[in-house]
């Protein structure tokens, strides 16, 4: 079939879409939302046998929709209406959710109902309920709706709010008065809620030490107390806010300027001068540390105990295998986050153990390059600077381990350099739902580093490594596998994942010797035949032109990323209807 995608942006689950699609012999071809002259454009070039919204915001003109099925990918059950179908699902703590299929008609979100897929609720942000069931859900009921149009026949359910399984209703688009916190009367849980159903788009409208901001990225603060609203402590870039019946960290915060653009960064930068004489840590975390309750530098964020830090970096040890994990925020890694997971990975490789598992976090594996920390430096090109040559120390750290084998575990996505990261492992693992996009090009024709060039021939070989670096286009985890870009693919959720990982890295303490002896004289040939310090010089040249040459093409996607500048036009490579010789 001849699918179009009409979309806000390719976003993760349109990327997911498109890759089940095409993997299920479909063309998929994408136009983005940008004006309804410019859609009807899109249809009358590929003339589709079917048209999708994984991402859609604004209504799909009637002249299509009459046309042609539509298929809204809307992420609320049965019955559910209207522009804010997840917030409202975890602000008002519903206890199981869903995703429908429905047919474009002129009411938003009242068409005929092609499918719906149901999942439990978790306690997390919108954009982890997004990114993980949300994702799982839609892949389930878009291709139950496109098999069902395939064989045809298939007549879609009127919206009928008389039967018993359509329980949603029509709710408007949520406003910052519905999110607002009343921190004299909301407790922690609330709290929680109307933060996470703001996370990661538009965030929580508030005031903190006097700045009008955002806020993003909360995680209870167990064992904390203090004067409702105040913020009693701040570590690692977080800043903690007391409730009435506890405390949160919140991780992240987007100053609100009048007529001003302004991007998210960490809590503490925002904040700044407004921090002073605040405790850079909570007294009773102190006394913890004092009395040598905090032994390791890495330490949990939300893993339970009283008084818990707000950590991004964690280790843990299950017989001879060593768990590390790096839960940043979206996956970006700045310079600093760079050397703190460096330092916690040497010190898990002078650990008595065989493996070492970089296992990411729950949502992103990485993304590489901490992009807004860049835009807010005061020179971008020197910050891009740092922050490459720390990826590129902790990437050659694991290259040049031999003491462990390595493996990396994705149970989330990972782009750009983070997926480069993950190939300096000795064997790359991931989830099957994880999406790959192995290339830098997208981000203002940027070379790359992360010792990409090294790492990626010596994978897929030479031509495929050009064919993956030029296509720009997003790879799934079963076809990462069948490239030979990673080594296992395993299905299933979080959890089952988890499990697979940890029997791979137990076979894999067994075999340790023997993979150790291989490794060292893989690295030995390699090296002898061109020093991993060629590779780093050769990309780092490059990357110097990007940052600091005359072509502004990077600092200029870069700006676009951060401040989320709409797209002004659909990217060729998606667009397959409007390639020229078509
Ligand atoms: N039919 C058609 N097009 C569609 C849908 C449809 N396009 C996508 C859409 N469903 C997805 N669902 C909605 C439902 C309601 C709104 C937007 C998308 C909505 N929007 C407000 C508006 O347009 O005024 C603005 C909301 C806001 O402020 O964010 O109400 O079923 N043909």
């Amino acid at each position: 079939m001849k699918i179009l995608f009409i979309t806000h942006s390719f976003n993760s689950l349109a990327q997911r879409l498109y890759l089940e699609l095409t993997a299920r012999g479909h063309e998929v071809s994408i136009e983005f939302d940008i004006s309804d002259a410019v859609t009807l454009e899109a249809v009358a070039l590929y003339r589709p046998d079917l048209v999708i919204a994984p991402f859609l915001k604004r209504a799909i003109p009637e002249a299509i929709w009459r046309e042609r099925v539509c298929l809204i990918v809307h992420p609320g059950i049965k019955g559910d209406r209207g522009p804010s179908a997840l917030d409202w699902a975890i602000l008002n703590g519903e206890a199981e959710w869903g995703v429908t299929v429905l047919q474009a008609a002129a009411e938003m979100d009242a068409g005929d109902i092609w499918a719906e897929a149901r999942f439990p609720m978790r306690q997390a942000s919108k954009s982890s309920l997004y990114r993980n069931e949300v994702t799982e859900a839609a892949v389930a009921a878009v291709l139950e709706s496109v098999a069902k149009f395939g064989q045809g026949g298939f007549v879609p359910e009127p919206l009928d709010y008389g039967r018993p399984d359509v329980r949603g209703q029509w709710r408007p688009a949520m406003r910052q008065e519905d999110r607002a916190i009343d921190w004299q009367h909301d407790d922690t849980a609330t709290v929680m809620r109307k933060i996470r159903c703001a996370d990661g788009f538009p965030g929580v409208l508030d005031e903190v030490l006097g700045l009008a901001c955002y806020l993003y990225d909360a995680h209870p603060a167990d064992g904390l107390t203090g004067a409702p609203g105040e913020v009693i402590a701040h570590d690692g870039g977080a800043i903690c806010r007391a409730t009435v019946d506890g405390a949160v960290w919140i991780g992240h915060l987007k100053e609100k300027r009048e007529g001003e653009p302004a991007f998210k960064l960490p809590a503490a930068m925002v904040l700044g001068e407004r921090l002073v004489g605040v405790a850079a840590l909570s007294p009773a975390l102190s006394r913890k540390r004092e009395r040598g309750h905090l032994p390791s530098p890495v330490y949990g964020r939300g893993a339970g105990g009283e008084g818990e830090r707000c950590r991004d970096i964690r280790y843990e040890e299950h017989n001879a295998v060593g768990f590390l994990h790096f839960d940043f925020y979206n996956g970006a890694m700045s310079t600093q986050q760079c050397e703190r997971l460096l330092q916690a990975y040497l010190a898990a490789t002078r650990r008595d153990t065989r493996v070492i598992v970089l296992a990411g976090g729950a949502d992103f594996w990485s993304n590489g390059l901490h992009l807004n920390l860049i835009e807010a430096a005061d020179s971008a090109a020197d910050a891009s600077w740092e922050n490459i040559n720390a990826m590129n120390d902790l990437a050659r750290a694991v290259i040049e381990t031999d003491s462990h084998v390595t493996l990396a575990a994705l149970n989330g996505n990972a782009g750009a350099g983070g997926v480069f990261l993950a190939l300096t492992a000795d064997r790359v693992a991931a989830r099957a739902g994880v999406v790959f996009n192995p290339h830098y090009k997208a981000m203002g024709n940027l070379y790359g580093s992360e010792y990409w060039t090294y790492l990626l021939p010596r994978r897929v070989g030479a031509e495929r490594a050009t064919e993956i670096t030029d296509n720009r286009l997003p790879v799934g985890a079963r076809q990462a596998q069948a490239l030979g870009l990673i080594d296992a693919c395993f299905e299933g959720d979080a959890d089952a994942f988890r499990c697979e990982v940890e029997k791979l890295a137990e076979t894999l303490a067994a075999d340790a010797p023997a993979l150790l002896a291989e490794k060292r004289e893989r690295r030995r040939r390699d090296e002898a035949e061109k020093p991993l310090a060629a590779y780093r010089a050769e990309e780092l040249a490059n990357m110097k032109r990007n940052f600091y040459g005359f072509d502004p093409s990077y600092h200029v996607a870069r700006y676009n990323f951060v401040y989320k500048v709409p797209h002004s036009r659909t990217p060729r490579h998606l667009a397959l209807h409007r390639r020229v010789g078509k």
